[in-house]
């Protein structure tokens, strides 16, 4: 196994009742240094190797982006094969996961505005709706809020939950859409993307979800821990030394998730009637049937590192190294 998960799993990182509690009511969890510097290290090098300029609409705000990155490779494999890291999360999601994908965003300094309020219809627009799903963000620079920014604001759920955004608005949207192309009526891309951005902000939502919001400063190490249902936002890299933030988000759902396939044939719309390129192709590809469990799937099946389980002690890394934990 390589060297610096090796040393990664040397250090024990321990979750406490409160984080877990939190991480449920609130939606998400600040991870403080759960990354080992050399593991960020690798993870930026790789991250600005691939990620390239955004090839469609919805990823304009950012420098360069790429989706469905790590997808063979040998470092990130064994972080997620790992005890630890499977440890961490499940203890903190309370059940076994299925990461499903990794993606690279970038922001350019006092240019990109990346994502405004949204939820992740894309990357969680192919499971259940109100089936579990969650992302680790973790910036691969330092994000201090009193200098740059470039971090993330979100919101949390007990405040105002995205809920109703993947149960009720996106669904409407999609049907609406294609009603109106079935029926012959016109209806601009600029028109779609209003349809789609549009209710998270609006004037007196926006107003709401920027009161509620929280905006934290992140060591490097620090990851952010948010589940789907968490309304989130990009912060601007202002003026300063760091010309740009690259972040890596890994994608995790409930490892009993199952395929929503009307939900992520809908993602297939601008595509199919607006004629740009989405950045992946990724929800299609997941399952064929509706229903179908994920874990299921030609993508995961048989794949040890796709798969993270809970572990029976919420200390099992001090367990596990006990020379360690002095
Ligand atoms: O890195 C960013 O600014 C946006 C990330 C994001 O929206 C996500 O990972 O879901
Ligand atoms: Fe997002």
């Amino acid at each position: 196994m390589s060297r610096i998960i090796e040393n990664w799993e040397k250090t024990p990182y321990t979750i406490s009742p409160d984080q877990i509690e939190l991480f449920r009511t609130q939606g998400f969890i600040h991870l403080k240094k759960i990354f080992s510097e050399d593991l960020i290290g690798y993870f930026k090098g790789y991250v600005e190797d691939h990620i390239s300029a955004p090839t469609d609409k919805y990823q304009t705000g950012f420098n360069r982006v790429k989706y469905d990155i790590f997808d063979r490779d040998a470092i990130f494999t064994a972080l997620c094969n790992s005890s630890k890291f499977g440890g961490i999360l499940c203890d903190l999601a309370q059940m076994n996961l299925l990461h499903t994908q990794s993606l690279g965003f970038e922001l350019e300094k006092n240019k990109s505005i990346g994502f405004p309020w949204h939820i992740g219809t894309q990357s969680f627009g192919f499971q259940q709706w109100e089936q579990f799903g969650c992302t680790l963000w973790t910036p691969l620079v330092e994000v201090n809020n009193q200098k740059q920014g470039g971090g993330m604001a979100y919101v949390p759920k007990d405040k105002v939950s995205g809920d109703f955004m993947y149960k009720n608005v996106d669904p409407s949207v999609f049907s609406l859409v294609e009603t109106m192309i079935e029926k012959g009526e016109d209806i601009s891309l600029e028109e779609f993307v209003e349809l789609r951005d549009g209710p998270l902000n609006q004037p007196a939502m926006k107003r709401i979800l920027d009161f509620y919001a929280v905006i934290d400063d992140f060591e490097i190490g620090d990851s952010l821990l948010f589940d789907k249902f968490v309304i989130h936002k990009s912060v601007k890299l202002l003026e300063g030394e760091i010309d740009s933030r690259a972040a890596l988000a890994m994608r995790f759902v409930d490892l009993e998730s199952r395929y929503d396939q009307n939900r992520a044939q809908a993602l297939e719309i601008p595509r199919k009637y607006f004629n740009y390129q989405g950045p992946t192709q990724f929800h299609l590809m997941v399952a064929d049937q509706d229903e179908a469990l994920l874990r299921d799937s030609m993508l995961y099946k048989g794949k040890a590192e796709r798969f993270l389980y809970r572990q029976e002690n919420l200390n099992y890394a001090m367990q596990k190294t006990p020379e360690q934990n002095v």
